[in-house]
C-alpha cells in the first residue's frame, strides 16, 4: 500500500498574514506529504500586524505528544518552528526524543531583519540552542544565525569565507545540515547557503531581491526544503528547489502590488510545487 511521508509540524496557526502553518501545510501537502498539525499558538494574525489576539497552546502540546506515543505514531519527520513559550522549548525536545528515527528539522523562528518577534522573550532566545543541538536540520535566517552564535546581526554582505564559518559553528552546535537564507554575499548579492558536515559541502543557490518583505517567506522555504528532502533531493537541489519555489511565490507577491502584511500568494503557485521537475541550478560555496 502507498503510504505517504508525515511530517509532525510544531508551529502556530495565525488566521490572517499566510505564515506558519497556512503555508506549510499547502506546500507540503502540494509535494505529497502528509502534515500532522501540532500548533503552540493560535492568533488572529502574525505578530507584524500591530494588534493580533494571541492563545498560547502550550498546555495541549504535552498530552497530544503523549496520545501519538500512546499508540506509536510514526512520524517520518519532526519540523519545528514558531513557538509560543519557554516550555514548549521542552516539548519539542522530548518530540525529538521519541520519535528517534524521524528527521529532525529545527526552523529556529526568532526574528527577521535584525530584530526578534515581540513574542520571543531573550530565555526563548537562549534556550533555542537546546532544539538547534538535537535537530539534524536547522534553516535560520540570516538574523536567528547570528542569534544562535552571539553575534552582531549586520545588513551588509558577507564574503564566503565568513559565512561558511558561520555554517560549520552552526553544525558544531548538533545538526549535520544548516542551510542559512537570505544572505547578502559579496559578489554574488542575496542567497540561501547550506553546508553538509558529513561530506563537507558547502552550497550556495543565488536568487533575485525583490523590494518588498512578505510574511511566510522562510516558513516557505523550509517547508520545500523539508519535502524536497523527504522525498530524496540531495541538500544542494533542496535548497535549489526550495528558492525557485519561494522566488517565484514572491515575485508573484510583487507583481500584484499585495499588501506586504497579508503574506505570500501561494495559492497561484501551488501548481509549480506539484509539477514541476527542477533545474539543477546549484553552485559551490
Ligand atoms: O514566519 C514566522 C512567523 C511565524 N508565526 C508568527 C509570526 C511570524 C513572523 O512574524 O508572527 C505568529
Amino acid at each position: 500500500m502507498f503510504e505517504c511521508k508525515k511530517v509532525a509540524a510544531v508551529n502556530d496557526i495565525s488566521g490572517i498574514g499566510r505564515c506558519s502553518m497556512t503555508v506549510i501545510i499547502p506546500s507540503l501537502s502540494a509535494m505529497g506529504i502528509q502534515v500532522c498539525p501540532v500548533p503552540t499558538a493560535v492568533l488572529s494574525a502574525h505578530t507584524g500586524f500591530d494588534e493580533y489576539v494571541f492563545r498560547d497552546l502550550t498546555d495541549y502540546i504535552k498530552p497530544a505528544l503523549g496520545h501519538y506515543k500512546k499508540i506509536k505514531y510514526k512520524f517520518d519527520c519532526i519540523y519545528t518552528g514558531f513557538l509560543s513559550s519557554e516550555e514548549q522549548v521542552d516539548y519539542c525536545l522530548e518530540f525529538f526524543d521519541s520519535f528517534k528515527v524521524s528527521l529532525k528539522v529545527c526552523d529556529p523562528v526568532m526574528g527577521d531583519g535584525g530584530k526578534t518577534y515581540p513574542t520571543y522573550t531573550k530565555k526563548m532566545c537562549e534556550r533555542m540552542i537546546e532544539l538547534v543541538r538535537k535537530a539534524d536540520v536547522i534553516t535560520p535566517n540570516l538574523t536567528e544565525a547570528a542569534i544562535l552564535l552571539g553575534e552582531e546581526y549586520q545588513p551588509v554582505a558577507m564574503t564566503s569565507s565568513e559565512i561558511k564559518s558561520w555554517l560549520v559553528r552552526l553544525s558544531e552546535i548538533g545538526p549535520n545540515v544548516v542551510v542559512i537564507t537570505s544572505v547578502s554575499l559579496a559578489g554574488s548579492g542575496l542567497c540561501n547557503v547550506g553546508y553538509d558536515k558529513e561530506h563537507s559541502t558547502f552550497w550556495k543557490v543565488v536568487c533575485d531581491y525583490v523590494p518588498a518583505h512578505y510574511s511566510g517567506c522562510g516558513d516557505m522555504f523550509a517547508s520545500v526544503l523539508v519535502g524536497g528532502l523527504l522525498k530524496g533531493d540531495s541538500l544542494p537541489i533542496a535548497i535549489n528547489r526550495a528558492t525557485a519555489f519561494t522566488e517565484l511565490a514572491i515575485k508573484t507577491t510583487f507583481s500584484y502590488s499585495a499588501e506586504p502584511s497579508d503574506g505570500i500568494m501561494l495559492e497561484s503557485c501551488l501548481n509549480w510545487l506539484i509539477n514541476t521537475q527542477i533545474f539543477k541550478d546549484y553552485e559551490t560555496l
